[in-house]
């Protein structure tokens, strides 16, 4: 009679226990992912909307300006920029070559340069056109905000010795 009441005592804790063990645990999932997405900056920002497809030496929207230039330029491919194409003077016997850059297209990773040479086969000289005028060649001028968010660039370099002179522009964009 009395390990009968012993029992009795212990009985209610023991059933709290067995009501604890036996509590459904419900299953959680513990989960996180994680992930970047960059957004596109100079050139690749400027061909996502003007040129879409092929690189930055096609013509996307064939007005004879390749895409790299017409980033360069200010341009667009709903807007025939070929009018924005630099243009050769001569003054006081030198060659001079001026294009406005939009500024825009300062971007840091773009590379513009003005190659000259004395065929249209090879361009040994080389002028840097850089942010401003500290950042380029000293036969390249740069009037900054000339118009109204471009820069005004001016090349001048003497003819002689000889008596023809060629120049071009070049732009190297990053690798997509
Ligand atoms: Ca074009």
């Amino acid at each position: 009679m009395r390990d009968l009441l012993v029992m009795r005592s212990f009985l209610p804790k023991w059933r709290n226990c067995l009501r604890r063990a036996r509590a459904p645990t419900a299953p959680t999932l513990s989960d996180w992912a994680g992930g970047t997405t960059t957004t596109p900056t100079g050139y690749a920002a400027w061909a996502a909307t003007n040129a879409t497809t092929g690189t930055a030496k096609d013509d996307f929207d064939g007005d004879g300006v390749s895409n790299g230039v017409e980033y360069v330029l200010g341009g667009s491919k709903t807007t025939n920029d070929s009018g924005k194409l630099p243009t050769i003077t001569t003054s006081g016997g030198n060659l001079l070559f001026t294009f406005k850059r939009d500024q825009k297209s300062i971007d840091g990773a773009t590379g513009v340069t003005i190659e000259v040479g004395s065929d249209m086969v090879t361009w040994p000289d080389s002028y840097t056109v850089g942010a401003d005028g500290g950042g380029s060649s000293p036969e390249v001028t740069v009037v900054k905000g000339v118009p109204t968010g471009f820069d005004t660039i001016t090349l001048s370099v003497a003819q002689a010795p000889g008596t023809t002179k060629f120049a071009r522009l070049k732009v190297l964009v990053p690798s997509p």
